[in-house]
């Protein structure tokens, strides 16, 4: 029997958690050790992230691993994409890192798409355009932070700065690098045209790497503040999504799509190539960097945030709920009693996430919800006819027939929408694993260590080693129907 340890720290914008992944003859086993609740500050009028209050939950978590000196191979940060630290030589972190959702990014972004052209920037990056993006968010510090920028040498996305903090090798992970909109996937490279036309400083830029490369061990610092020892620090896939994707369970073939569920929800196929064309330029699809060379073909909605920030908002209001009580409660409410369109921008950083649901719903002539179980039925309702509409789409773009959709990430424990968007895009729902971002991130340790030798076999592995839920579509006209009443809601 051969068995292997790798650790995964794995960052998404709820949570953060520190995975053991043992590899024993093929088949692994998780063990969370550590899980920690994140999310940004509002400081001075700006949203934030505390990043060295996130390095220092990770080092908790391998201080417990190496108490119990277990043997560890590697380990490997992942996270949420486009959000960066800016630092310096001397200076760990130049400024506090911005969080993705600050309204910071409104006018470069008119401003980008005015002066380059929504078809440049899509031509060179095949990138989603969402304000988020950390384009964006580096021309607004080049106008609104000039003195800030002109002390940073470098910029790195979340996980590989933590993944720096841990082995000290500066590098932008090409998964996570292209979240950025300012990578170029055709010719695998940062978008010089982009960089020259935004007068972005071209050192900021830090080198490029694939998926799956070791960086080095971990620095001395950080072995003597945790008491690992011998561990390599590998670039996986950076980016949580192309992470989980890795890890869908899926069986070889063009049959299927997946779902990784959690704040954002990410629809999408596995595709050998990048697809730019005007159709997709239209219909604002991404075309982000997987595993191996392959293309994350997607579309990022926003997801289960419509229920995290509903659910932060009833707590202000004293009334305190876990998911599986919200999913008891919205599974007991009405049927499609109002339906909103998850797209619209309102629903991106509402400072009252119900009452803005509830806006929506009366500017479409609907019932407001009342109840958080109301609530709830509504985003899922909602959140799954999304789905059809971009499943529908995907198939139109890319010429495939999908009959299958996987379902990975924290949203798959909600067994309530799994079967609504079985229901709603009629076709077999595969639920779990639920931590198939941290399986991912784990498992292409293992293919870089030499355990594992394909994407293939990282996905057989995963067949084997977690049981999938699957969820039939039921109750087609009554679905029908709603998708009708989506479609007429678009404002
Ligand atoms: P992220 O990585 O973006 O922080 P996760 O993948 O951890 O997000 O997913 C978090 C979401 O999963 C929650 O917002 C919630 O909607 C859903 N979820 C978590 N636990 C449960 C549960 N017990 N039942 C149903 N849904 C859950
Ligand atoms: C999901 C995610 C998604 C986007 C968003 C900013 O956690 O990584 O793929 O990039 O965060």
């Amino acid at each position: 029997m051969t068995s292997r340890n790798y650790i995964a720290c794995d960052l998404g914008a709820e949570s953060g958690r520190v995975i053991l992944g043992t590899l024993v003859d093929g088949r692994v086993v998780l063990e969370e050790i550590h899980r920690f609740p994140n999310g940004a500050s509002r400081i001075q009028g700006s949203l934030r992230w505390n990043v060295l209050g996130i390095f220092e939950e990770l080092k908790a978590g391998l201080q417990k691993i190496a108490a119990r000196g277990v043997s560890v191979s590697s380990l490997s940060v992942d996270s949420w994409g486009v959000d960066y630290v800016l630092f310096n030589e001397r200076q760990p972190m130049v400024a506090l890192p911005y969080q993705y959702r600050d309204s910071r990014t409104a006018k470069p972004y008119e401003m980008a798409l005015e002066q380059v052209g929504r078809e440049k920037i899509f031509a060179e990056t095949g990138i989603q355009f969402m304000t988020i993006n950390t384009l964006y968010h580096l021309i607004a510090d080049v106008q609104e932070n000039p003195d800030v920028l002109g002390i940073a040498d470098q910029f790195l996305t979340i996980a590989d700065y933590l993944n720096y903090l841990f082995c000290g090798v500066a590098s932008a992970e090409v998964s996570l690098a292209s979240t950025t909109q300012m990578y170029n996937p055709v010719a695998r490279q940062w978008s010089t045209e982009l960089i020259e036309q935004f007068h972005l400083p071209k050192r900021l830029f830090p080198k490029l790497v694939d998926s799956g490369t070791r960086l080095g061990p971990l620095t001395e610092e950080v072995e003597l503040n945790t008491g690992l020892r011998g561990v390599q620090t590998i670039a996986t896939c950076s980016h949580d999504t192309g992470a989980a994707v890795a890890a869908v369970p899926a069986e070889p073939g063009e049959d299927w799509a997946y779902l990784s569920s959690g704040t954002w929800s990410l629809i999408g196929v596995e595709l050998p190539e990048p697809l730019i064309n005007e159709q997709v330029l239209e219909q604002n699809f991404t075309n982000e960097a997987g595993f191996g060379g392959t293309t994350r073909f997607l579309k990022n909605i926003v997801g289960l945030w419509l229920l995290q920030e509903s659910r932060r908002a009833w707590l202000r209001q004293g009334v305190k709920l876990d998911y599986t009580q919200i999913n008891d409660l919205a599974e007991k409410s009405e049927p499609f009693r109002s339906i909103i369109h998850p797209d619209d921008a309102r629903f991106m950083s509402p400072t009252d996430m119900p009452s803005t649901i509830a806006d929506f719903c009366r500017e479409t002539e609907q019932p407001a919800p009342e109840t958080p179980g109301q609530f709830a039925r509504c985003i899922f309702e909602s959140l799954a006819l999304l789905y059809a509409d971009k499943l529908d789409s995907i198939q139109e773009l890319t010429g495939r027939t999908i009959s299958k959709l996987h379902i990975v990430g924290g949203g798959s424990q909600s067994r309530l929408l799994n079967q609504f968007a079985a229901n709603a895009t009629g076709r077999s729902v595969f639920a779990g694993p639920v931590e198939a971002t941290a399986i991912g991130n784990l498992l292409i340790q293992a293919i870089s260590m030499g355990d594992l030798s394909s994407l293939a076999e990282l996905r057989a592995s995963v067949r084997d080693s977690f049981s999938i839920e699957t969820f039939k579509s039921e109750n087609s006209a009554e679905w029908g129907n709603a998708r009708q009443r989506f479609a007429g809601l678009r404002m």
